[in-house]
């Protein structure tokens, strides 16, 4: 059974590891705006917006077996945001857990790839997300109970910046910090977006570095559209807060439909209408300003 680590025990240069991540980025991508051609709309800013954060932790983090996604030893990744699950399923495929090919159903009656992320549905899905708000204390329960088992596995939890306005997000970081998760680890899509408006008008979170700091969290705040940024971040993760037992959180500036101009300043960015003849102009810009990746 193939078991993909971790980079920190990766023989590969940083350089050779930011040009894979970067490679899957473009794949993932590319994969997201297939699976929402299916649909016609759906979630496919944010997948692009995502897709070098979702890259990162897939080739580069995580610890996991593609031919057993339910193995014990894996790390685990909670995605919060259900609406994020067409991202998600790209990364999923990439990293080998489901068929590329699977990928086309996305949306589709009886497939394994329902709009929203469901555990019941689709390998690799640790939980049914959605609901916001819920990831992070879901997070906090998992990475406790590793520990009481006596196991190392990490616990990573990807949030967006809507997210933030929840409660519970903030009772869970409380939690965390408190119970000295040192194997809990954040990541915060900030795209400055949440559903109906930007997310400095819907309800101001920041200072939000400063927040999680003051919540006692190792935070870090990066472009989370630059690889070599956000694999310099996850690395110094590993090297400081694990060790002191203190929760991390990356915090992930994004745009919305990044890699692709014509969807990048698009208007009602949350959930996309595209036309039947935008799908290959998008796929067209991707490839434009992809540098030669495949
Ligand atoms: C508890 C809860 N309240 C409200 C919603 C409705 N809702 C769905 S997406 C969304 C926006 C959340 O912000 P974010 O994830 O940052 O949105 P995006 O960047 O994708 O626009 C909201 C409020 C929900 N899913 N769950
Ligand atoms: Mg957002």
């Amino acid at each position: 059974m193939t078991t993909y680590t971790a980079s920190g025990r990766s023989p590969l240069r940083v350089d050779q590891r930011i040009e894979e991540i970067s490679d899957a980025a473009y794949r993932i991508r590319h994969h997201a705006l297939n699976m929402g051609e299916v649909q016609g709309q759906g979630y496919v800013g944010q997948a692009l917006g995502a897709a070098d954060m979702l890259a990162t932790v897939y080739c580069d983090q995580l610890t996991y077996q593609p031919g057993n996604p339910g193995w014990e030893e894996r790390d685990r990744f909670l995605l919060s945001t259900g609406h994020y699950a067409i991202g998600h399923y790209a990364a999923l495929a990439e990293a080998g857990i489901i068929p590329i090919e699977e990928l086309e159903t996305y949306g589709s009656d009886d497939s394994r790839l329902p709009m929203s992320g469901m555990s019941t549905y689709t390998p690799g899905m640790e939980i049914s997300g959605g609901s916001l708000g819920h990831g992070l204390t879901i997070a906090v329960g998992m990475a406790l109970s590793l520990r009481h088992q006596g196991r190392a596995q990490r616990v990573f939890n990807f949030l967006s910046d809507g997210e933030l306005d929840e409660g519970s997000t903030w009772e869970a970081a409380m939690g965390a910090a408190h119970h000295q998760l040192g194997h809990l680890t954040a990541l915060v899509d900030i795209n400055a977006l949440q559903a109906d408006g930007p997310t400095a008008g819907v309800l101001r979170t920041e200072p939000v570095t400063e927040k999680w700091e003051a919540f006692g969290w190792y935070a870090q705040r990066v472009d989370g559209n630059d690889v070599g940024a956000l694999v310099e971040a996850f690395d110094s993760i590993s090297e400081q807060a694990q060790a002191v037992g203190r929760p991390s959180v990356v915090l992930c500036d994004t745009k919305v439909g990044r890699g692709v101009p014509l969807l990048e300043n698009r208007e009602k960015a949350h959930f996309m209408r595209i036309e039947d003849n935008e799908w290959q102009i998008c796929r067209d810009q991707l490839s434009a300003g992809s540098q030669g990746r495949k």
